[in-house]
């Protein structure tokens, strides 16, 4: 079954400039900003600006223009942010077993520092 989208998350909310965010990055069909709450001394988000509330949703119903762009512009921001070495790491939350916040996708680009072991 299709999820439901809330068209009033937050990241909805920061695509129609309703509240401000840190831009890193603008596309046709994606932004990047500063993560609120860094986890990382570079942490970013790269959310598509379509309405996805994840990547279950996005992988089935996005567009091949939009798949691209998001994921070219998860490039650019990793290496922008000087990130691409000595590495960096890419994550998406889906649902509640993921502990997703936001309902809305998002890509969870980390760099600046010796990340830890993969959290499962
Ligand atoms: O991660 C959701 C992430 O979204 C979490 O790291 C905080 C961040 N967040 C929440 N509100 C904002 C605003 N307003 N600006 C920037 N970042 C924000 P999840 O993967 O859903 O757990």
């Amino acid at each position: 079954m299709a999820k439901t989208y809330d068209p009033n998350n937050v990241f909805a909310r920061i695509l129609r400039g309703e509240i401000p965010c840190k831009k890193v990055l603008e596309t046709e069909h994606a932004l990047a900003f500063h993560d609120i709450n860094p986890q990382a001394p570079t942490h970013i988000l790269v959310i598509p600006k379509g309405a996805y509330v994840d990547m279950d949703d996005f992988s089935a119903r996005a567009t091949e223009a939009e798949i691209a762009g998001l994921f070219r512009a998860v490039g650019e921001v990793a290496r922008g942010a000087g990130a691409a070495e000595p590495g960096y790491r890419i994550l998406s939350n889906c649902g509640e077993d993921a502990n997703q916040e936001v309902p809305h996708l998002h890509i969870h680009v980390f760099a600046g520092r010796r990340l830890g072991p993969m959290i499962t």
